[in-house]
């Protein structure tokens, strides 16, 4: 399912627009900033005539339309990926979304707070590109030191993406944001074709361990050292993303758990990303990777 952010400066109408696209009240709009502060969801059917007239060719029982996933964001203000504002919790949840809707404010209207004092849609623009961009900028960072490491292990995809990092860099501190260099689109598409068919949980717990330096063994050891007990529930949180195994069934795959286990890891793994950026950002990779 495509999911959609919508993003911008905090009082702008982003929860307005949500809830006219969702057709529902599920989020707060009120006039003050950061009035959002946990992402509101909402799924949409995507209407499409055509649909119809498939499943009248092909005799369809049903007809399922297509769904879009939008998430609204809390504002974000100057400074947001150093900690201004409400901080850089934005970012997880931006991580997750496959692309962003930039909501900006041109209405004029005495009662309604800009948080930079005057209507200005091109500087607007600009302080949401730079924070997002730092973001990169900052994640990047991290990641090339990682992938240095895995690198030296004789990782072949790891190569391929620290040498796009080390272009990305350079290209990222001039301004630009990374999806306007036409490498970061060819490589991506090589990597992701590459990984374009369906995904077994063997794979994933072949990718995790390796990912982690734990052994695949591991996987489905009795071992509860966190060193791979972690890496094992990342597996399972996968699993549960990326296959359509049932939780017992994934349970079976590592050493014949239980299917509250699965559960459990699940949960934690939500709950870490959610407090930890690094940590999300490395699983969110994982999935990536896995999932093309
Ligand atoms: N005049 C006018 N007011 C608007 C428009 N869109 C939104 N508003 C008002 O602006 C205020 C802020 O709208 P929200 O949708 O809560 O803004 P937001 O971007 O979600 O704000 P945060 O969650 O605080 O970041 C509300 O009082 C809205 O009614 C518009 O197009 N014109
Ligand atoms: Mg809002």
């Amino acid at each position: 399912m495509l999911r959609t952010g919508i993003v911008g400066l905090p009082n702008v109408g982003k929860s307005t627009l949500f809830n006219a696209v969702t057709r529902t009240r599920k989020a707060e709009a009120a006039n003050y900033p950061f009035c959002t502060i946990d992402p509101n969801l909402g799924i949409v059917e995507v209407p499409d005539a055509r649909l119809e007239v498939v499943a009248g060719i092909a005799k369809s029982a049903k007809a399922v339309p297509t769904v879009i996933e939008f998430v609204d964001i809390a504002g974000l203000v100057k400074g947001a990926s150093r900690g201004e504002g409400l901080g850089n919790q934005f970012l997880s949840h931006i991580r997750e979304v496959d692309a962003i809707v930039q909501v900006v404010r041109c209405f004029e209207s005495g009662d309604v707070h800009h948080v930079d004092g005057s209507i200005d849609p091109v500087r607007d623009i600009e302080v949401v590109n730079t924070e997002l961009e730092l973001a990169d900028y900052a994640g990047l960072k991290r990641r090339r030191e990682k992938l240095a490491k895995q690198v030296k292990g004789g990782d072949k995809d790891g190569k391929r993406l620290l040498d796009l990092i080390e272009r990305l860099l350079p290209h990222l501190d001039e301004g630009r944001p990374a999806i306007t260099l036409e490498t970061t689109q060819e490589v991506l598409h090589d990597l992701l074709r590459a990984n374009d068919r369906r995904v077994t949980i063997e794979e994933i717990q072949k990718r995790v361990a390796e990912h982690f330096n734990v052994r695949v063994a591991d996987m489905h050891s009795a071992r509860r050292a966190r060193a791979v007990a972690r890496p094992r529930q990342v597996a399972m949180y996968l699993s549960k993303q990326l296959t359509t195994r049932s939780l017992p069934e994934i349970g079976r795959k590592f050493g014949g758990r239980d299917h509250t286990t699965v559960m459990h890891a699940v949960r934690r793994i939500e709950e870490l990303k959610a407090t930890d950026n690094g940590f999300a950002e490395d699983v969110e990779l994982l999935r990536r990777m896995l999932e093309g």
